[in-house]
């Protein structure tokens, strides 16, 4: 029995940290040279102990196998402008040193029959503590921003129902699916003109002669 989770999840909390520190700092880079950043911003948290317990349970995971069975007790967000920054910023991902990467699982391609798509990456982390090194696994979580709206929603709808949706809640959130990809689709129809049109943005901003925009402190 795990007693103290603090003591347990605490590798974890470092990792979540570190790694969001990192990721964030891949946008900075972008921002740096006045490229556009596929990342557009990063989000992680660690599992809570009673989601953790709950999913031992409908997973059928032993405590003991717990380390190695539940890969998104570190769990990251990366939101992303357009479909194509997904696989940019898996491939930058993958030239990393610092993890390694287990496992990838394409559900942007492979659409959930839920209509959930994203493209996950399972890593194995090396957290430094004093007791020496430790190799966590983590799960990151590639998604458009239009992905990021449906999943969000549709996960908190999954709360309330307990995935048992009414079926016309059910076959609105199939039509909702289908708007984001018609949305992402449609926005990379117009990649080129956005890009070029937020490089002109940022440029004038960073030169002074246009104010910050309201949402930019929250995502850098
Ligand atoms: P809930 O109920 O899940 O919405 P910061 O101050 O920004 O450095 P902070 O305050 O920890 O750090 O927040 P951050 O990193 O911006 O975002 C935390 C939120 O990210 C969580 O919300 C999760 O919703 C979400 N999140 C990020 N990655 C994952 C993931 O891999 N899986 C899941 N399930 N959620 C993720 P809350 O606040 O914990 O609450
Ligand atoms: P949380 O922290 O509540 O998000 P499984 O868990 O059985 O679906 P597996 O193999 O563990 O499958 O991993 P998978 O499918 O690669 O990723 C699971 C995670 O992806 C979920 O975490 C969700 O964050 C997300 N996800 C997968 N399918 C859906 C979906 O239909 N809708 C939404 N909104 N999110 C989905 P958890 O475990 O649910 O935890």
């Amino acid at each position: 029995m795990i007693e103290d989770w603090q003591h347990f999840l605490l590798p974890y909390q470092q990792a979540v940290n570190e790694l969001k520190v990192k990721l964030r700092g891949m946008r900075k880079q972008f921002q740096d040279q006045k490229q556009h950043s596929p990342i557009e911003f990063v989000t992680g948290r660690v599992k809570p102990v009673d989601s953790i317990k709950e999913k031992m349970v409908r997973r059928h995971v032993q405590e003991d196998r717990l380390e190695r069975d539940m890969q998104d007790i570190a769990g990251l967000r990366i939101m992303c402008q357009f479909v194509e920054d997904i696989y940019k910023v898996v491939d930058l991902l993958r030239q990393r040193s610092d993890m390694t990467i287990l496992e990838e699982r394409d559900y942007v391609t492979n659409v959930k029959p839920s209509g959930y798509r994203s493209y996950h990456i399972v890593i194995e982390y090396p957290v430094q503590l004093v007791t020496g090194e430790k190799r966590i696994l983590a799960e990151i979580q590639v998604r458009t921003l239009a992905m990021n709206f449906w999943a969000t929603i549709e996960h908190s709808l999954n709360y309330k129902y307990q995935g048992a949706f009414p079926e016309e809640l059910s076959a609105r959130l199939q039509r909702a699916a289908a708007a984001a990809f018609k949305l992402d689709n449609e926005m990379s129809e117009i990649r080129e003109e956005i890009k070029e049109a937020q490089t002109l943005f940022s440029n004038r901003n960073s030169s002074g002669q246009v104010s910050d925009s309201a949402t930019s402190k929250e995502r850098d």
